[in-house]
């Protein structure tokens, strides 16, 4: 590393790339893999027969849209605050079964994109015309301090599709804090867990054979190539899943294929890899019953329900405070 003076850092990436690249064991933090190209990729590894998630959430909601309807409707009228919404495709379920009952309330999708926002409200606009959308542009943290203080209305906040997973179980732990922290009695939250299981279908969720997840985590590459000026050729790394199933992580790597010095032109860096050094991309955590229990606890949540696939493979929550 010939890093002489830590430079100024135009973008939240440039930073972590930096310190990221001269750190030991090399790291960079899963949330920049969703740029444009890799929201794009991350909508087909959604597709993929082997990424059994958002299938398996989507039929848990649809199976259990009425008793879950039932449980939001206890609290007669309420603002439906979903983290990281997406393209909505889950949540259309709930949204069509409430529109039928007839429910008093909003539908306020968060997301830190703007277009993923407007993309969202205006198929919302279409499809479902009556009902009430208020996006919310910013981070979690930013949107949830700002809702904590809304006490008129009471809150049911979604968090689908195992994004839990993304963080460590204590990042996950004080970020749940956060939420508990935002909600106010009979408050709901509501979380989608993937499940710990057979380890090889786990991996092999991570690992597809189309090679859209190698893509994906190859995206880091090409996104600093682009943001960065960086000369990484993606040809010179590998795609390195893996799966823990003692401790339920799931993680993966970019494994550099030789030994080679890259030039991060914008960030005045030249990153040296040994033979088969790694970068650590990501880590999506996987929980069983006794794991989420702990995490409640040391969140000051209370479970209230469970629902689940057959196989028990990935599993919703509600919980209040
Ligand atoms: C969006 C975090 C739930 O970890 O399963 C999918 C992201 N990464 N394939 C996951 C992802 C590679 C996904 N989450």
């Amino acid at each position: 590393m010939n890093n002489t003076k830590p430079p100024e850092f135009k973008t939240q990436f440039a930073e972590d790339v930096f310190k990221g690249l001269t750190s030991y064991p090399k790291k960079i933090s899963s949330k920049f893999l969703y740029d444009e190209k890799g929201d794009e990729l991350f909508q087909q590894i959604m597709e993929l027969p082997e990424y059994y998630l958002t299938g398996k959430e989507y039929q848990i909601l649809k199976r259990h849209r009425e008793e879950l309807g039932d449980e939001f409707a206890s609290l007669e009228g309420f603002d439906l605050i979903e983290l990281g919404a997406g393209d909505g495709k889950k949540t259309k379920v709930l949204l069509s079964h409430f529109e039928e009952k007839n429910y008093d309330y909003k539908y306020l999708p968060v997301d830190i994109s703007k277009n993923v926002l407007e993309q969202l409200s205006k198929s919302l606009q279409q499809e479902y015309p009556a009902v009430e959308v208020e996006p919310q542009q910013g981070t979690y943290a930013e949107v949830l301090s700002r809702l904590a203080d809304y006490r008129d209305r009471k809150k049911v906040i979604l968090f689908l599709g195992s994004n839990i997973g993304n963080l460590t179980p204590e990042e996950a732990v004080s970020f749940l804090k956060k939420i508990s922290s935002a909600m106010h009695e009979k408050d709901l939250f509501f979380m989608g867990v993937d499940q710990k299981k057979e380890p090889a279908v786990i991996l092999d969720a991570y690992n597809d054979s189309a090679k859209v997840t190698e893509a994906f985590n190859k995206n880091l590459l090409v996104r600093m190539n682009r943001e960065l000026d960086a000369e990484f050729d993606p040809e010179d790394f590998m795609h390195w899943p893996l799966y823990d199933p003692e401790t339920g992580v799931a993680k993966s790597f970019l494994v550099s294929k030789k030994e080679q010095t890259i030039a991060i032109n914008a960030l005045d860096l030249q990153v040296h890899f040994q033979k088969w050094e790694t970068i650590h991309t990501e880590v999506s955590q996987k929980y069983d019953d006794t794991s989420i229990a702990w995490l409640a606890r040391e969140a000051g949540l209370e479970i209230t329900g469970c629902w689940a696939d057959k196989d028990s493979c990935f599993k919703n929550y509600l919980f209040k405070r």
